[in-house]
């Protein structure tokens, strides 16, 4: 047995990501793991019958209506814009729940990172700018970012966020399956629903928005094939780091 301590991968790449983005202006904001179906759903502009909040994908509390598990970190911006006033740029970090059968890729626990910046003038090309300098100081190589159309009910337009493969530089390999890019995140600009919603005015502020799991950074990052690794708790995991 190792006598020294270890931190914990998964806080270890919090830490990282929280004095990357503290270094790019970003304030750190956390809230409630257990949510109200308004601060998970409804506030998102994520109407009632979306599959999202089916019983197989949410986990509900018995007894407590109107309560889930939260199912994204996305809730905590919502109260944050609640009670400050923009422009403000944060970074959540934090747990989430799935209601879903596990496997080498999925968890029915585990940790986004999101972030949210509101303010005058707000583009989709500043979302990719602060996006590929994160990545870049993150995996400490100079890389790009691409954008394809996706759909995320609290964001318009939508965007599938590829970052380009850390391993191959592009050129293909196992990493990125011989296509240069790596699926890395969703964001978007914020839909003013939801600006509106929490009390800010979408005439004079635009957000952008963006959303990535933490333990499939941590996957490609430290190659891990099997995201139950992170969690079973088996020091022998652990002290590897
Ligand atoms: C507010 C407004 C908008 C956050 C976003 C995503 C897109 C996204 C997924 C990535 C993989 C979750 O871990 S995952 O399953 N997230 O694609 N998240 S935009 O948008 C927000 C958040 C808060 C107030």
């Amino acid at each position: 047995m190792p006598s020294e301590r270890h931190v914990h991968p998964i806080t270890a790449l919090i830490r990282e990501m929280n004095s990357i983005f503290y270094e790019m202006g970003f304030d750190f904001a956390e809230g409630p793991e257990l949510e109200t179906e308004y601060y998970n759903f409804d506030s998102l502009n994520v109407p009632p019958d979306h599959p999202a909040r089916d019983m197989q994908d949410t986990f509900f509390i018995k007894g407590q209506k109107g309560m889930v598990m939260r199912t994204h970190t996305s809730p905590v911006q919502v109260r944050y814009m609640e009670n400050h006033k923009p422009p403000y740029r944060i970074i959540v970090p934090g747990k989430v729940f799935r209601n879903e059968a596990t496997d080498a890729t999925h968890e029915a626990q585990f940790y986004q990172i999101e972030g949210l910046v509101v303010d005058e003038d707000v583009t989709l090309a500043a979302l990719k700018g602060t996006l590929e300098i994160f990545f870049s100081k993150l995996l400490k190589e100079d890389t790009e970012v691409r954008f394809r159309p996706g759909y995320f009910p609290f964001v318009e337009p939508a965007v599938e966020v590829d970052m380009q493969c850390f391993k191959c530089a592009g050129k293909g390999c196992s990493i990125c399956k011989g296509t240069g890019w790596i699926e890395m995140m969703g964001a978007g600009m914020v839909h003013p629903f939801v600006l509106e919603s929490a009390g800010v005015d979408p005439k004079k502020w635009q957000g952008f928005a963006f959303g990535g799991g933490i333990e499939r950074l941590g996957m490609l990052k430290y190659g891990i094939d099997d995201v139950r690794l992170f969690h079973n708790g088996d020091l022998r995991f652990v002290n590897q780091f």
